[in-house]
């Protein structure tokens, strides 16, 4: 697992060319403009990386999770904001093709790996976000339709998205009593709020999606009635791993840029570089990093093998490379003194991005919540 092989290193240098040549020189103005690139998305689809861990005949790569992390850091170190949300598609993506009927495999996944449709995940509300099994948003069947009632908060993509997995209250309370919807932007009766103003993130769309009285086939319903909550939660797994290497390859952007910076500033009549005391900083910095996409491989492999130890590992993955991540971009930005703080270095833009991964797709006090129970449970 550790040692790449020849097919290993080509997968993860696709994407590393691809965030080269595509992410890192757009990335600064498309967080200035708040842009969406979707063309570029599409580009990133046309390599495969629309669909990475989806099966073969629907369109998707066939690959492991322990490439998808690897192709997240890769791309992450071109820009953060737009990986994530490429992981995030990837996990809706990915609950069509493993929870599907053969005949929602067939008409949704197709359009979402080549990307020319993208893919939102809705789950968070405005009163349920880390307990997100007390989510409100109802879908009541109707004849041959289930109408859908509520609002989803801080959705990605929202807006711009073409399908929408939507996790809805279809029976009793709590997690049992709830059903996943593959919903259409064309369906009547959704809406979308305003794109959120934010600290990062801001080369994807953030909204609120809405639905009042949305109308939708009840063969989208994703899965049996009240199976949900696990589809959810399942996904999430991957997704939660797919952040955390986000985190990974902006961070080490950061340390990469902060070595080049060091060798070139002049302090005290010397390169900064040679300071014994940045050094330590450095290898400090270095040794997190790897320690992070350590646990993350590990937590990867235990996904791919379907291991009983799972979710906590992709939950301390998560919170241990998110905030890895953030702490070695926020060290990068101090050693770059002032100019770290300017925009034009980039490295503002990466702390401004790795910051939120502490906090969505799980925050990490909720990642500790669910170690926790496993520690206690043991
Ligand atoms: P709350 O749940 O209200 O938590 C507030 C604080 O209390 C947090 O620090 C939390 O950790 C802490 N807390 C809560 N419960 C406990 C506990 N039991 N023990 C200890 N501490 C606790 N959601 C989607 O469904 N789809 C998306 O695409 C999506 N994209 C997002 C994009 C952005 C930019 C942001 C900011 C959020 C996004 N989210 C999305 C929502 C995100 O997952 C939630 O914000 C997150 O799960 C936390 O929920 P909350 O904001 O309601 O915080
Ligand atoms: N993988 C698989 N199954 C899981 C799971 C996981 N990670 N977590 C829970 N489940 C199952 C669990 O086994 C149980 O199954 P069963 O009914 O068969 O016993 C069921 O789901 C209910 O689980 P719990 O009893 O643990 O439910 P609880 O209400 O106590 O909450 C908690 C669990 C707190 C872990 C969950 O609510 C949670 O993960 N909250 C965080 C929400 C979150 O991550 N939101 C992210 C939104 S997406 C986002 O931010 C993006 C940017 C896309």
């Amino acid at each position: 697992m550790f040692i790449l092989t020849d097919d290993d290193r080509a997968i993860r240098d696709t994407a590393r060319d691809f965030a080269t040549e595509y992410l890192a020189p757009n990335a600064v103005e498309w967080d200035q403009s708040k842009h969406f690139p979707v063309d570029v998305l599409r580009k990133a689809a046309a390599l495969g990386m629309g669909g990475i861990y989806v099966r073969e005949d629907v369109g998707g790569s066939g690959l492991r999770r322990l490439d998808s992390v690897r192709i997240f850091e890769e791309l992450a170190k071109g820009c953060p904001s737009i990986a994530a949300y490429i992981s995030i598609h990837n996990m809706v993506t990915w609950m069509i093709d493993k929870f599907g009927t053969d005949e929602q495999r067939h008409r949704w996944a197709p359009g979402l790996c080549s990307m020319e449709q993208l893919g939102s995940y809705c789950l968070t509300e405005p009163g349920a976000g880390s307990d997100a099994a007390a989510l409100s948003t109802k879908a009541v069947r109707d004849g041959d339709e289930y109408v859908l009632t509520g609002v989803k908060q801080f959705i990605s993509g929202a807006g711009t998205s073409d399908v929408y997995v939507v996790m809805a209250r279809t029976g009793e309370p709590g997690p049992r009593g709830i059903s996943a919807f593959i919903v259409p932007k064309d369906t009547p009766g959704l809406s979308f709020g305003a794109n959120e103003k934010k600290m990062g993130w801001n080369a994807q769309p953030t909204r609120q999606v809405v639905f009042d009285g949305a109308r939708v086939p009840a063969e989208n319903l994703l899965g049996q009635e009240g199976g949900g909550f696990r589809i959810a939660m399942h996904g999430l797994n991957g997704g939660r791993i797919n952040i955390a290497a986000c985190s990974v390859g902006g961070g080490q952007t950061a340390l990469d840029r902060t070595v080049a910076y060091l060798a070139e500033r002049k302090a005290f009549g010397d390169r900064l570089l040679d300071s014994q005391a940045l050094q330590f900083r450095l290898a400090d910095m270095r040794t997190e990093l790897e320690a992070a996409r350590t646990l993350l491989w590990r937590a990867a492999d235990a996904l791919d093998e379907g291991t009983d130890d799972v979710v906590e590992l992709c939950a301390m993955a998560k919170r241990f490379a998110t905030d890895a991540g953030f702490e070695v971009a926020n060290d990068a930005l101090q050693l770059h003194g002032g100019y770290g703080y300017l925009a034009e270095y980039g490295i503002e833009k990466i702390v401004r991005d790795l910051r939120v991964h502490q906090i969505l797709e799980g925050t990490n006090e909720i990642m500790r919540v669910v170690v926790a129970r496993s520690v206690v449970a043991a």
